[in-house]
């Protein structure tokens, strides 16, 4: 079913945002120094578990009438029937006339969802078949390269979403792959990338994996091109690149023209994003590394953290209530950053993977019909793990002038248990997030013999809000919860502020632009320039320089 974007009443002038600007203007004068002293149980209560995933949200700045007011403001712009249309497969990317079903990706074998007509679930677990056919002979070693040899290295090339979720994916769940492969990804045009990302490995046993949904991305493309060349050059005969090369695409005409067979490609569907793709296909870097039966839990994990999200009520609803807190830090709190923190050094990539899903998806300036909106939508995403994050940048998040709420993330067993580290990782985290709500006042500080010119600089306001994420121990079921949570937190976010969530026009115009600004780069004869003038010197600059 066509979902027409219709004509909301604007978020703005919508009672119930009216509730929560009054509701803002008393709640502010409470620390939450003053929220935990008048509950002794706030850090019990203000807490959710689903699926293996524990949410404390007790240190953010909300009251239980705080969540009230948001759900209100969630039920009035729909968000159950919005949930249920995206599940149902209603072609909710309305810019781009598509359905949005991911979450078809991970459904089991004997669920129905139907895309027009049509049930996609047999589709999806086809291509997974294959892909765990595929995987195990690469795995085993049965599947070898052009001279015989057995497949040791895998590139995968690809950007953005053919990128992020997988290069993520590979570091978060290193500890569940096979030591013996080695896998390599290439995403920007930068030759560095390639050239650095081959050095060391032999073509004879390198396979490459080209991941692009449309088959046309100049990066991916660029690179797929390289890796054709580098490969001819070592190998010496085109036969080698059936052997060398698999495809990971929509488009199986494009990857047929490259020169890949059609039969060494695994397809998926114009209704996953790019950014929401890394359990289809696009995954098969991370089914080669882990195995088909660390990939189907994954796939577990996601499904279980959609079946969560689809039938709990939303006071309990794990993603409804992280994108609530962030509507509201947003928002009302006027927070302009989120810092994702995960102290794990596996999930060193998260930050950047979520980056791309939630700023991809809710940077947006206009509702679905079109309207400017006169709010603020997404806020900007960073984070790096912790421990380290803490001798950086910590300082601002502390002591700075901006209020920046913070997502901990933590597991409570280690994969590499050494000595008391695990325990002294856990103990900075929790640290961490009291030190920021409750912080230190000036008379603490003195209390600690402090000399008094130094009392200021010593103070530490507190209020600073931040959630917490605690899951038992990373493994590919609980990595998929955790992706599954971001997802639909997002998808809610984008409900409330009543944007498309799923199209990209932003990425698209920088795909435009470089096209024809690449071409007046290589012309022979001088071009005429139609920019303005400082991008026009720079591309006569560069000519000059490169001596064209
Ligand atoms: C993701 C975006 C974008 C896309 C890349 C690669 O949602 O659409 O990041 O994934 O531009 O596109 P291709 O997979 O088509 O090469």
């Amino acid at each position: 079913m066509a979902s027409k974007p219709e004509r909301h009443p604007s978020l703005t002038a919508r009672p119930e945002w009216q509730a929560l600007c009054e509701h803002r203007a008393q709640l502010d004068k409470r620390h939450l120094r003053d929220l935990f002293a008048q509950d002794s149980r706030r850090g019990q209560r203000l807490a959710a578990e689903a699926v293996g995933v524990y949410l404390d949200y007790s240190k953010q700045r909300v009251s239980d009438e705080t969540l009230r007011l948001l759900i209100q403001l969630a039920e009035a712009c729909e968000l159950p029937a919005r949930v249920a249309g995206m599940f149902r497969g209603d072609v909710i990317n309305v810019t781009e006339q598509r359905a949005v079903l991911h979450v078809a990706l991970r459904a089991p074998v004997s669920e129905n969802i139907l895309v027009d007509g049509a049930n996609v679930v047999p589709d999806v677990h086809a291509v997974l078949e294959r892909m765990a056919a595929f995987a195990e002979r690469v795995r085993s070693g049965a599947f070898t390269g052009h001279t015989g040899k057995r497949i040791r290295n895998l590139v995968n090339i690809g950007i953005g979403g053919s990128d992020l979720g997988p290069v993520m994916a590979y570091q978060a769940l290193r500890h569940y792959s096979q030591r013996d492969l080695t896998l390599r990804f290439v995403s920007n045009v930068d030759g560095t990338d390639f050239a650095e990302a081959v050095a060391d490995l032999d073509a004879a046993e390198t396979l490459f994996i080209v991941c692009s949904k449309t088959f046309t991305t100049l990066e991916t493309l660029s690179n797929a091109r390289a890796a054709r060349a580098w490969c001819l050059r070592a190998l010496g005969n085109e036969d080698a690149i059936a052997k060398h090369f698999v495809a990971v695409s929509t488009n199986a005409q494009a990857v047929g023209k490259f020169g890949i067979d059609p039969a060494n490609m695994f397809g998926f569907w114009d209704w996953v994003g790019g950014r929401y793709s890394m359990d289809s296909a696009i995954g098969l870097s991370t089914m080669l590394a882990i195995g088909p039966a660390h990939f189907r839990e994954l796939l577990d994990g996601f499904h279980a953290m959609d079946t969560h999200f689809r039938s709990a009520p939303l006071a309990t609803n794990l993603p409804v209530l992280m994108a609530l807190i962030g509507i509201w830090n947003a928002n009302f709190l006027g927070a302009e950053t989120v810092a994702v923190l995960p102290y794990d050094q596996y999930l060193q990539r998260f930050p950047a993977y979520l980056q791309q899903l939630i700023m991809e998806s809710n940077g947006k300036h206009v509702t679905l019909d079109g309207t400017p909106v006169d709010y603020a939508t997404s806020p900007v995403y960073w984070g790096e793990p912790g421990t380290n994050g803490q001798h950086s940048f910590y300082q601002l998040l502390h002591q700075g002038t901006r209020l920046i709420p913070c997502d901990f993330l933590g597991f409570v067993s280690s994969l590499n248990p050494l000595g008391e580290q695990h325990d002294l990782l856990m103990a900075n985290l929790f640290a961490q997030s009291e030190a920021l709500a409750f912080g230190k006042t000036a008379g603490e500080v003195k209390a600690e013999g402090v000399a008094d010119a130094l009392v200021p600089h010593r103070v530490f306001e507190g209020n600073r809000p931040s959630s917490t994420l605690l899951v038992q121990r990373l493994t590919p079921y609980s990595l998929g919860t955790l992706v599954a949570l971001y997802e639909h937190s997002v998808f809610v976010q984008g409900v409330i502020w009543n944007l498309d969530s799923f199209d990209q026009w932003g990425v698209e115009l920088g795909k435009a632009l470089a096209k024809r600004t690449a071409e007046e780069l290589a012309a022979v004869e001088e071009p005429t320039l139609g920019h303005d003038s400082s991008t026009n010197t720079l591309v006569r600059r560069y000519r000059q320089l490169r001596q064209r």
